[in-house]
């Protein structure tokens, strides 16, 4: 293993998120997977909503995260951002979009902020190259904090008339996609772009254009806009207490009543660095890979960690969440050894990547998404990845 020196490869991740200056997502993270014991990443390579939602359906119970390419589903839309919100609330799993960045600042603002996908309305983690400079994590951190200040930002508008004409619309633009229902009290159904217009990068807040509004005299009209900021979802939420055994013997109502005390998904957006890649001949050199840590390092608060093939904690004071795709077991009763895809995709097993590398979650694709019971594999690799994280750090012999 080698970064075993590194006090992470051996704290169970319970203790990890005790860590100080562990982000509250990060924290969440950990202590989700602690709690249900899926350090599994599905990779939902596919290409329509009803594809995605069923994948989420089938295998939400075996991960801690499903990662999306939204620019691979043909009818990406609202309903998939509903629809993945919705089983991620209940099932428990936290939404990764590999988006890949890699552009200037202010265009990575508006790929990440706007446009048909709006990634950083719906999805809690995404993922940038370094190659453009360190300001790419910058500008992507501004982004994500100014989608979620606007976001909380509630802006109601009340437009009153003589007599019987009292409040004729009011409109809330809190639809964060989030733990509630979106709240768009209009007759039009709601829509992700919705929450734009108290805008994302925070540069104009514009309250919307009242119902006909000239049809009525100027003088009898008043329009009052009330802008209510709301800070208690970006808060950093309060570390809950948690006692969770590590044996497997815990009832699902006490899983239930646990997850109750782990609370709802602190409203918030991280970022993971392409530190190195799992594709064969891939041009991440080591310096390459030590310059991503280092940013990450001046960037705590926003980079959860790093899409790397092994551990690159090595400071006192790093607690980054490694996530290792390439990651491929071989069918039940067959031993393996090196794969590939015939694509440049090489393939490294969970106990590779988890005990000898000490990558904390494993990404899988196709090894599940190809399986005829997706839920059994997922629960396969679960196994796998969670035995050779027990092992890692003594909990198991
Ligand atoms: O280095 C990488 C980084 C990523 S994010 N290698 C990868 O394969 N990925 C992604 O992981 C890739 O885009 C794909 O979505 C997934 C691997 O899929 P699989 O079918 O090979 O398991």
């Amino acid at each position: 293993m080698p970064t075993s020196q590194h006090p992470t490869t051996t704290l169970p991740f319970r203790d990890r998120a005790l860590l100080p200056d562990t982000s509250p997502l990060t924290a969440y993270l950990l202590r989700l997977i602690t709690i249900n014991r899926p350090n599994l990443r599905l990779s939902a390579d596919v290409s329509s909503t009803s594809e995605l939602l069923a994948v989420a359906e089938e295998v939400g119970d075996s991960i801690c995260l499903l990662k999306t390419h939204a620019d691979i589903v043909n009818d990406f839309s609202d309903r998939t951002v509903r629809g993945l919100r919705e089983i991620a609330k209940r099932k428990k799993f936290l939404v990764f979009e590999d988006r890949k960045f890699g552009d200037i600042g202010s265009t990575v603002q508006k790929q990440y902020t706007a446009g048909p996908l709006s990634i950083a309305k719906w999805a809690e983690i995404t993922n940038a190259h370094i190659f453009p400079g360190p300001a790419i994590v910058k500008a992507l951190r501004d982004a994500a904090a100014d989608s979620i200040a606007a976001y909380n930002t509630h802006v109601s508008t009340e437009i009153t008339g003589p007599s019987n004409t009292s409040p004729q619309t009011s409109r809330s633009y809190d639809d964060t996609y989030d733990d509630a229902s979106p709240t768009i009290n209009e007759s039009e159904p709601a829509h992700p772009n919705a929450v734009s217009e108290p805008t994302v990068n925070g540069t104009h807040l514009q309250a919307p254009t009242p119902l006909h509004p000239t049809s009525r005299k100027p003088s009898t009209v008043s329009v009052s806009t009330t802008i209510h900021m709301q800070t208690e979802a970006i808060s950093p939420q309060p570390t809950p207490f948690l006692d969770v055994s590590h044996s497997s013997s815990s009832s699902d109502d006490d899983r239930d009543t646990i997850f109750d005390r782990l609370g709802s998904t602190p409203f918030l957006r991280a970022l993971l660095l392409l530190a190195e890649m799992s594709s064969e001949g891939h041009l991440m050199t080591s310096a390459y890979t030590a310059k991503c840590v280092e940013i990450a390092r001046q960037y705590k608060d926003f980079v959860m960690g790093f899409i790397a093939q092994r551990s690159l904690n090595q400071a006192d004071a790093d607690n980054f969440i490694t996530m290792a795709p390439g990651c491929s077991l071989p069918p039940p009763g067959h031993a393996g050894g090196a794969m590939g895809d015939g694509l440049g995709q090489r393939y490294n097993t969970p106990r590779m990547l988890v005990l000898e590398q000490g990558c904390d979650v494993v990404i899988v694709g196709r090894g599940i998404l190809r399986a005829e019971d997706r839920g059994r594999e997922a629960e396969r690799y679960r196994r796998e990845a969670w035995e050779a994280y027990e092992e890692r750090v003594g909990l198991k012999t």
